[in-house]
């Protein structure tokens, strides 16, 4: 995704914003002038915070659409590095049976981070930028982006995944 100098980078929404809490709607014309500039937006976003990923209802906007995008870094030196790829209405369609632990902290939960039981790999459908309907498997740390991603669509923070006895 090319950088586009003309994108705002928008006021991201902190815990306790009724938006972060509603279930976002279906984006029903992908290829809408207000949808491409929203995720022009939602990119220039993502990079000025640093994030590996970013949902539209934190940028106020109750929407499905998210972004992945991957990179090494010091809690996931593994991690692939990635062009960050846009999703519009993603659906998870299988999750593994294998199970893994890892840190998280999210863009409007300011301070905290904490490990997260996510699944190992998954299955997503989505619609990507140029319209077309992608079906994708993911694992580790990108299907671990994708899964806080899609909470947030759902009105879910990583927060309200903790196991309390573990708090
Ligand atoms: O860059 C971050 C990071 C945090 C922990 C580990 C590795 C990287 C900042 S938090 C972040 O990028 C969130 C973005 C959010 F809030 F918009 F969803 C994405 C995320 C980070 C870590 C695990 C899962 C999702
Ligand atoms: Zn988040």
């Amino acid at each position: 995704m090319l950088v586009n100098t003309e994108a705002k980078i928008l006021p991201i929404a902190q815990q306790g914003e009724a938006v972060l809490a509603q279930v976002a709607q279906l984006v029903i014309d992908p290829l809408h002038p207000s949808i491409q500039t929203l995720i022009q937006d939602m990119h220039a976003t993502m990079l000025a915070a640093n994030g590996v990923g970013i949902a539209a209802p934190q940028v106020f906007q109750s929407l499905r659409i998210i972004m992945v995008a991957s990179r090494p870094n010091p809690r996931y030196p593994d991690a692939p590095p990635m062009e960050p790829i846009a999703m519009m209405n993603p659906e998870i369609n299988w999750y593994s049976d294998e199970m893994c632990l890892g840190e998280e902290g999210c863009l409007s939960v300011a301070n905290t981070r904490a490990s997260v039981a996510r699944a190992e790999r998954l299955k997503v459908t989505y619609i990507n930028q140029q319209g077309e309907t992608v079906e994708s498997e993911y694992s580790g740390f990108v299907a671990r982006i994708i899964q806080h991603e899609v909470d947030h669509l759902n009105g879910v923070l990583f927060v309200d995944r903790l196991d309390p006895d573990l708090m």
